[in-house]
């Protein structure tokens, strides 16, 4: 057994037995109490489920296994020669809880290369026969769900087995389908967008160094910025919908390719993922309206007036559980700042952030005016070149394989139970609300 799976299943075990006498001895005790606003408004604040890798704080963002953004990047093994923490090695931290160190950061980096040989032609044919005008995300989902002909889980589950070596098969399945999804990605760039010319790997880099070099971005810079956008993307805790959705799928003992192509079309939706796209067409239609590449404050304000008068959101702005302004987006434009501080776009970037929080303060119902992971992705990526941004998402969901994939292992180490919560019918709160006995009692 390799060392990672190895110390997983240490951590695993010993987390699974505190889990049962936490249960046990404390399985009564209340935590919370559900308001009926609650059930019709997106089980906002309900905390329902366990999931191990990472977690959100309202004002200080996202703690992955208690260490922010900027202590990873402290912390965290980096390429040769490169600034930015390697995703593998955020991978190791939310299987183990332990930082890595760079022999096995770069351990898991061959472990990938060597997995992603071999992948089967006919998922790459299963993206050829969609039609060619299918969305990015959707040639992308297609491509996994045509590779779970290799889910090692599923043909076990198949011939039989006993459900105390489930962990052990996911386990495999979740590093066999993140070691291959740069090369779906990039494949699907390519494929739509560079007259299908696709570039081989180069089995010595890192797993994203690789995968900027696939998609045919070779600055190192780039690759850098694909090491950063891998670590910040992977994992926000688990209520959002890519999270969620993979643990729901997974829970019905689904294997990870399902339950992936599962969270991943909940990332497609332009409330999550598809939002920095929607940022990245917003800003370029607002630069050809007004007739300008760098509008002002003020130029910027009446479009954002405008965007609300139209009954639209304004894309990359607000938050389900934030508070404050997404660690993500700040850490996003520190590299700008580094990396290419006169960029028009992302001057733009900087100055609808200037501007947009205190027109949505102003109206009174918006729980979190600022900025999140969304509003600066694509002025990245736009400054490299990467323009086409249809594809943006992608790059998210190969990202979010890290962290959803990364708790469905838990999930099944620890044994968790079919997700199965209650819903009620408005007829049933009616008669509740009468003096009808609750049928939830
Ligand atoms: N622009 C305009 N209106 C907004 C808004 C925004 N950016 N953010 C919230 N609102 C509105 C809501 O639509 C809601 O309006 P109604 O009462 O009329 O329905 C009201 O303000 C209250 O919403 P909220 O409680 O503050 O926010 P929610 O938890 O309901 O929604 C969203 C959170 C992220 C979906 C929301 O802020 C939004 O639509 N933002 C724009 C899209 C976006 O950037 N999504 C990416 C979020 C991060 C992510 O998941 N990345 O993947």
């Amino acid at each position: 057994m390799d060392k990672l799976k190895t110390l997983f299943k240490a951590k695993a075990d010993l987390l699974s037995n505190e889990i049962k006498d936490i249960i046990k001895e404390h399985g009564t005790k209340k935590i919370g109490e559900v308001q009926l606003a609650q059930i019709y408004q997106g089980m906002r604040g309900i905390t329902g489920m366990v999931y191990e890798t990472s977690l959100l704080d309202a004002q200080e963002g996202i703690r992955f296994r208690g260490f922010t953004i900027p202590e990873l990047q402290a912390k965290l093994p980096r390429a040769k020669g490169g600034t930015e923490p390697l995703p593998e090695g955020l991978f190791w931290l939310m299987m183990t809880g332990e930082l890595p160190s760079e022999a096995d950061t770069a351990a898991l980096s061959a472990d990938w290369s060597e997995r992603a040989k071999n992948t089967p032609q006919h998922v790459f044919n299963a993206i050829d026969a969609l039609v060619s005008n299918s969305h990015p995300m959707t040639q992308f989902v297609v491509g996994v769900m045509a590779l779970q002909s290799e889910s090692i889980f599923a043909k076990k589950y198949a011939e039989g087995v006993n459900k105390k070596d489930y962990w052990s098969f996911i386990y495999e399945d979740s590093m066999n389908l993140i070691s291959r999804i740069p090369l779906i990605a990039a494949y699907v760039y390519r494929h739509t967008y560079r007259n299908g010319l696709q570039i081989s790997s180069i089995p010595e880099l890192d797993w994203a160094g690789n995968f900027a070099h696939l998609l045919g971005f070779d600055q190192e810079s780039f690759k850098d910025l694909m090491r950063l956008y891998m670590t910040i993307h992977a994992d926000h805790e688990g209520g959002n919908v890519s999270a969620h959705t993979t643990h729901l799928v997974g829970s019905a003992l689904s294997d990870p390719y399902l339950s992936y192509a599962a969270g991943m079309n909940g990332l497609a939706g332009p409330l999550h993922g598809l939002a920095n796209q929607e940022v990245i067409k917003w800003i370029g239609h607002m630069q050809k309206e007004l007739g300008t590449e760098t509008p002002n404050g003020d130029q910027i304000a009446e479009y954002v007036k405008k965007t609300l008068a139209d009954g639209k959101v304004v894309p990359g702005y607000g938050h389900a559980v934030l508070r404050k302004t997404d660690p993500r987006f700040t850490a996003q434009q520190d590299f700008a700042k580094k990396h290419m501080p006169d960029d028009p776009m992302v001057n733009t970037v900087w100055k609808i952030f200037e501007t947009v929080p205190p027109i949505l303060q102003s109206l009174g119902k918006i729980k979190n005016p600022w900025p999140n992971v969304d509003a600066h992705s694509g002025a990245l990526l736009v400054h490299y070149g990467l323009k086409e941004y249809e594809y943006y998402t992608v790059l998210f969901a190969a990202s979010r394989a890290l962290g959803v994939l990364a708790s469905l292992c838990w999930s099944r180490a620890l044994n968790f139970p079919i997700e199965r919560p209650k819903s009620v019918t408005t007829d049933n709160v009616k008669a509740w609300l009468k003096g009808e006995d609750a049928i939830w009692d």
